[in-house]
């Protein structure tokens, strides 16, 4: 497991963090840990919100340290040839794709990347005349593409029929399902079917947590834990019957948002991943060297972006001032990315219990440039509208001055259209921003220029690749696109209050994941024991101090369901432990309260509290 450091570095990674140490937030996974470089996050101005996610975004492309311990990293040997033998069976795939299929399913953002990923290479087969012979799955249907639904990956025999009803028929499928965490209950129904029918598949697992800690709570109306499946899946890799593909990024910036580095590495690995393979397939040998050359134009990609940090900042900052005022954040964008832009917006929902209506993407051509499976979505719901003509129709009768705009395109788009949309825009806010993707030698038009102040410009190089590799440009674009609103839609929300330190600590708890998150981050700000934290969430989310037997021994559905219907339920929790107060007290000081943060930084310093609680490092240990 040693890594590869015959190549030489685009970018510098910060020292390592002391995540990585034995005994740092012991009890939890990478995924869920703090990240030390955000430890100040809150309380970070603009620049400096980009600059330290800039940082944490570097730990993707980061070696293994010898001198701490060894988990594998994107650049590992060992990560590496898990890719270059997974790339070869989907080669067999493409080459024979009569019978067989390349399945790829997520939950919530990594659903939503699996439907990009797969449109990006049937795109590319049907270019070379082949026919397409990917798909993907998302938890909750294409509905969870435009929207927020976050409780269907807590049910691991849906998983299971979706994936049936897709491989109907098919002979030979490579399974790839993604958890970031490795935890969605959804994805491990799916790898234990494969497991049960090999003769078929071959299941691949992605995500960035080692095995040892992938979730091993009881799932409900299910016999296995999601790290049984897990480990079911690695006794199976040296055979080369299924792959755990899993190497570490390091923990989020804004903990547990795997959003974030999760879903941008996935991005990288899968990418890098079908690219090859489809290269073996036209006879290019998979060498490791091939790799690391695709791997490094998205370590470069990371530097490129964020040499445009001081404008993101001011798109950041202009962003927040928008939510705090109640107005919004809309994202138009072009082709695939104004799907990034959508996965953007709507992640905002759960991850910080934001309106659906408070920050929103469109795309132009809306669901038939989206491609999903079942083209445009119909239930009654304005949530659903993502077309430009949407936005047209609407919301921009809607649009004040205090909502920003964010247009997203290459210049190789229909500028005239985007400057059109400008002109109308402009005639209700002055808040228009751009990013704006280049190839070197493309300028963008001086009369869009003189519309749109400070856009961002990204110019990329030219890339003289055979026809696989031309695709990277798209993909680098579509990255760059999401690490900017990654880092602008979390930072417009840490300034808006929503988060404490780097602790989100106001999700929506919509899931058996959010639910022992919520208990966790409790745990961790109050010092609290694990009993004590539920107990006060459970009477959080009921608004009743006193619970009755029946609730206690309901399950964690009910709660979960319970919990939906409430709002503030985490910070009502955390109000409550700090002060030591009833739930009904600890709501009425959140109602007075300038934001959620200031609440809790004010119960942190109520005179004669210990301050034993602010240790991170105590994380966990208490259950
Ligand atoms: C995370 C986001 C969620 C996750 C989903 C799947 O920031 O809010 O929608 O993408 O829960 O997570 P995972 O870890 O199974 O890929």
């Amino acid at each position: 497991m040693r890594g590869s450091r015959r190549y030489k570095h685009v970018i510098d990674t910060p020292d390592p963090g002391k995540w990585e140490l034995a005994g740092y937030e012991e009890s939890l996974p990478i995924s869920e840990k703090s990240n030390p470089i955000t430890r100040e996050l809150d309380k970070a101005d603009p620049n400096t919100l980009v600059q330290l996610l800039r940082d944490c975004d570097a730990e993707i492309f980061q070696e293994e340290d010898e001198t701490i311990i060894n988990y594998q990293r994107l650049y590992s040997e060992s990560i590496l040839k898990t890719v270059a033998d997974i790339a070869k069976k989907v080669q067999q795939i493409i080459e024979s794709p009569e019978d067989g299929l390349i399945v790829l399913s997520g939950c919530g953002t990594s659903g939503r990347l699996a439907l990009l990923l797969a449109n990006s290479f049937n795109r590319l087969m049907r270019g070379l005349h082949q026919s397409p012979c990917y798909s993907y799955i998302i938890a909750g249907g294409d509905r969870s593409i435009v929207t927020a639904q976050e409780a269907p990956e807590d049910n691991p025999a849906q998983g299971q029929e979706e994936l049936q009803r897709v491989c109907e028929g098919k002979k030979k499928v490579v399974f790839i399902g993604i958890s970031c965490s490795l935890s969605a209950p959804f994805i491990a129904g799916q790898l234990d079917y494969c497991m049960k029918n090999l003769d078929v598949f071959l299941p691949v697992l992605v995500g960035f947590n080692p095995v040892s800690m992938s979730r091993n709570d009881r799932i409900e109306g299910w016999d296995s834990t999601f790290r049984q499946v897990a480990e079911q899946m690695q006794n199976l890799h040296d055979a080369q019957r299924a792959f755990v593909l899993n190497p570490a990024v390091g923990p989020e910036g804004l903990c547990g948002s795997s959003r974030m580095k999760g879903g941008s590495a996935t991005k990288i690995l899968l990418e890098t991943l079908f690219l090859v393979a489809h290269k073996a397939s036209s006879k290019v040998e998979v060498t490791e060297k091939c790799l690391l050359e695709i791997l490094r134009t998205y370590e470069r990609a990371h530097k490129v972006t964020y040499s445009h940090s001081k404008k993101i900042a001011a798109l950041l900052k202009q962003s927040a001032t928008s939510l705090q005022k109640k107005g919004h954040l809309y994202i138009l964008g072009w082709g695939t990315l104004g799907l990034v832009g959508i996965m953007d917006a709507v992640e905002c929902v759960p991850s910080y219990n934001a309106d659906w209506r408070d920050v929103r993407g469109f795309i132009n051509g809306g669901y038939h440039t989206l491609e999903n499976q079942e083209g445009e979505l119909t239930p009654p719901g304005a949530e659903f509208a993502v077309s430009h003509e949407d936005f047209m129709k609407s919301i921009l009768p809607t649009v004040s001055v205090m909502d920003t705009i964010v247009f997203l395109f290459t210049l190789d788009d229909e500028v005239e259209e985007v400057e059109k949309l400008v002109e109308l825009v402009k005639e209700k806010t002055s808040n228009i921003h751009a990013v704006c993707h280049a190839t070197a030698g493309q300028y963008l038009p001086n009369s869009t220029k003189k519309m749109i102040p400070s856009p961002i410009v990204i110019t990329w190089p030219i890339l003289f690749l055979e026809y696989e590799g031309a695709f990277i440009q798209t993909f680098q674009r579509e990255l760059s696109s999401k690490w900017i609103l990654d880092t602008v839609t979390s930072g417009a929300h840490v300034l808006k209050g929503k988060i404490y330190r780097n602790f989100i600590v106001d999700f929506t708890i919509c899931n058996s994941k959010h639910f022992q998150r919520a208990v966790s981050v409790l745990q961790r700000l109050t010092g609290h024991p694990h009993a004590r934290c539920t107990e006060t969430l459970l009477q959080s989310i009921y608004g009743e101090q006193t619970l009755s037997e029946q609730i206690r021994n309901t399950e964690t559905s009910q709660h979960i369901r319970a919990a939906m219907s409430r709002d503030k339920v985490l910070p009502v929790a955390i109000v409550s432990l700090l002060r030591n107060c009833s739930v009904a007290e600890a709501r009425t000081r959140l109602e007075s309260s300038e934001s959620i943060r200031a609440a809790i930084e004010s119960s942190l310093n109520v005179p004669g509290r210990k301050r034993v609680a602010e240790s991170s490092e105590m994380a966990g240990r208490s259950r």
